[in-house]
């Protein structure tokens, strides 16, 4: 894909100019970032973008109460029921394209389609409810999406290590497990770098054989 422009138009209204894709932008990728209710989908996508992140979140209403499990993530008032999508550029060529999607049952109309062209997922994980990330990673096995695991920080979470952690998720050695603050734009960072970095290693396997 070739998101290079010969002709930059003069814009009087648009896009801002830092929005506007660096000129060696060569490659895009797309990446989704996956995981239950409250995980940190939204902050981390807002965390490490570049452009403004568009997000659609809207007010949990009643239709949701009982139905998204609020309970152990106190404080949280709204869940995404749609799409954060955000950009990052790894380096002058490479930029990512992030799609946040939820996890939540009633949300997985979302996922066809979604994953069409994406090249891995980062699954984001609270520890205090481990149990939303196993359909999610069940899911993503059944497509044949690559991902990586990023264990969310949360101050009252359970500190289980990364073993103890695969176990439970029931993954396998080569997935990658990686503990981050979605709020901190480098460690945001660092979890799609761990990504790209497995993804390149997968692909140099598939070449080999
Ligand atoms: N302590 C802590 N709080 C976080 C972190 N990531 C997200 N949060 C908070 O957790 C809540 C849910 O995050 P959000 O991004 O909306 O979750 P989403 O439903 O997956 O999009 C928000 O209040 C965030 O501020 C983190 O890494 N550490
Ligand atoms: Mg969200």
């Amino acid at each position: 894909m070739d998101f290079r422009s010969s002709e930059q138009p003069v814009r009087t209204t648009g896009p801002r100019s830092e929005d506007a894709l660096p000129e060696t932008a060569a490659a895009a990728v797309k990446v989704v970032i996956v995981g239950g209710f409250g995980v940190g989908k939204t902050t981390l996508v807002g965390s490490v973008s570049e452009i403004r992140p568009l997000t659609t979140e809207e007010t949990m209403t009643q239709a949701g109460v009982g139905i998204d499990d609020t309970s152990g993530i106190g404080g949280k008032n709204a869940t995404t029921v749609a799409m954060d999508f955000g950009r990052i550029s790894v380096n002058e060529e490479l930029v990512l394209y992030l799609f946040g999607t939820p996890g939540q049952e009633r949300f997985w109309f979302l996922w066809r389609g979604l994953f069409e062209g994406a090249l891995g997922a980062v699954v984001l994980v609270d520890t205090r409810r481990l149990e939303v990330s196993f359909d999610v990673i069940g899911r993503l096995e059944e497509r044949s999406v690559p991902f990586v695991v990023a264990v969310n920080s949360f101050p009252d979470a359970p500190d289980h290590p990364v073993e103890e952690l695969r176990g439970a998720l029931d993954l396998p050695e080569s997935v990658p497990i990686v503990t981050c603050d979605a709020r901190q734009r480098s460690s945001s960072r660092d979890v799609l770098m761990t990504l790209m970095r497995y993804l390149q290693g997968l692909a140099a396997e598939q070449q080999a054989s």
